[in-house]
């Protein structure tokens, strides 16, 4: 495969962005290659700047869950950048986004708008904190929930692949109100609650894990923290940046049927624009400035060509409810695939698949928590995704990460997907 471009740019772009990229994940560190620099995308196909085409699993880690460059948001975004780009005051269409997301998902009774997933959770963690005149925050090993301070131990997706567990420049002070328990584990749960239960704002999870790898909860997980909250007077935060719109119209929330507290979301709602939400019960959110006093803030919050891409992708997708099946039905057939392509060669391949999020974990055991996703053999993804990518599949260049399916994956290339698999 020629690379010539992308090794060019790459051994630019590295003399003046830490590590040529400007996020950990793409650097291809994890899969001991180069990362591509990318050139275009459209549908299901992501192409790069040496013209090499590849069907795109990767979708942006999970906005592009129409597929890129859908014609509908595009018409959209053109049509409000000649509007002009920001104004820094109200617009109707932040309402009409409020309106969508609050819909979608009953237990956000009010929602504000920011511009990243990490923005997102260290809000709704402050407001919890506010509300609750608490200071602790239960988080899980494994679960990543963006880079603010608090909230990088023990963190997933790079900061797990870098093996940096807690990152550096972060004071031990920043941490010291952070708990932290195993995924899937109530045991570990209970007994931080027990010790510190009076004095947790908030237990922040996400519903179904996908920064370990993806990890889905067990039967009764997430109703046990639902449980466990109420009875010490915590609040439930999931963490549906990911799951948001991914897992169903309603996210994890309404596929699990479990009512939080307050939510998160990203990645969908902005429609590949840079914005996220948090939101939640009418009287936690009224704590929150300028209503509450509760500070937050932000200069490009609801911005409207952000908020136009979120509008016309959730619009799609209301409309499309029939999505959801067509893209779980394409992800089980990549799962099948996998788990055949172990039967046939004795090669240990664990798959954990849940609607359109899946991953590949090379290990016998089944994964479970953060122990068996971190058992897998990193040297044989590595590999994985080096057969992938030479056979035209962009795969997640991590363990750690999703593979993501869009309604933009046609069956054509969902089943040369699986016979490349298959010829791994
Ligand atoms: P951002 O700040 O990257 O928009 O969102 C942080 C975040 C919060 N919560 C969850 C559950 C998340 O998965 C994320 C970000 N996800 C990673 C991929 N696993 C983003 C990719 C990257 O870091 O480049």
């Amino acid at each position: 495969m020629n690379t010539k471009r992308s090794e060019e740019l790459f051994k630019k772009s590295l003399e003046k962005i830490p590590g040529g990229v400007n996020s950990p994940v793409r650097a291809f560190r994890a899969v001991g290659r180069n990362p591509l620099f990318i050139d275009h995308a459209a549908g299901d196909r992501i192409t790069d700047v040496d013209g090499n085409e590849f069907i795109d699993y990767v979708c942006s880690w999970g906005p592009g869950i129409l597929g890129h460059a859908h014609p509908q948001v595009i018409r959209g975004v053109k049509a409000a950048c000649d509007k002009g780009l920001t104004y820094g005051a109200p617009t109707e269409n932040e309402l009409i986004l409020a309106d969508m997301i609050c819909e979608a998902m009953p237990s956000v009774e009010k929602v504000r708008l920011v511009s990243s997933g990490t923005e997102a959770v260290m809000s709704a963690i402050r407001v919890a904190r506010g509300y609750t005149g608490r200071d602790y925050i239960l988080k899980f090993k494994g679960n990543y929930h963006g880079h603010s301070d608090g909230l990088l131990v023990k963190a997933g997706s790079a900061a797990l692949t870098t093996a940096v567990p807690d990152s550096s420049g972060v004071p031990a002070s920043y941490t010291q109100n952070t708990l932290v328990a195993l995924y899937n584990d109530k045991e570990s749960v209970r007994e931080l609650m027990e010790k510190y239960g009076e004095q947790v704002a908030a237990i922040i999870v996400e519903p179904v894990a996908a920064n370990m790898g993806v990890v889905l909860p067990e039967d009764g997980f997430l109703e046990y923290l639902r449980k466990i909250t109420e009875e010490y007077g915590a609040l439930l935060i999931f963490d549906e940046v990911i799951t948001g719109f991914r897992l169903g119209y309603g996210g994890a929330q309404e596929y699990f049927g479990i009512r939080p507290d307050m939510t998160t979301m990203g990645k969908i709602v902005g429609g590949g624009m840079p914005m996220a939400a948090y939101g939640g019960r009418r009287d936690i959110m009224d704590m929150v400035s300028p209503v509450g006093p509760v500070y937050q803030a932000g200069t490009l919050s609801g911005n409207p060509i952000a908020t136009t891409a979120g509008i016309e992708t959730l619009k799609i997708l209301k409309a499309h409810p029939e999505y959801y099946s067509q893209i779980e039905e394409k992800a089980e057939k990549i799962a099948a695939a996998l788990k055949e392509r172990g039967r046939r060669t004795g090669i240990p391949v664990s798959v954990n698949q849940i609607g359109s999020l899946l991953c590949a974990f090379f290990t016998d055991r089944h994964v479970g928590d953060y122990d068996s996703a971190t058992s897998s053999d990193l040297k044989a993804y590595a590999e994985y995704f080096g057969h992938m990518l030479e056979n035209g599949v962009y795969v997640a260049p991590s363990q750690y990460e999703a593979m993501f399916v869009s309604a933009a994956h046609s069956d054509e290339d969902i089943e040369r997907t699986c016979q490349v698999i298959l010829e791994a």
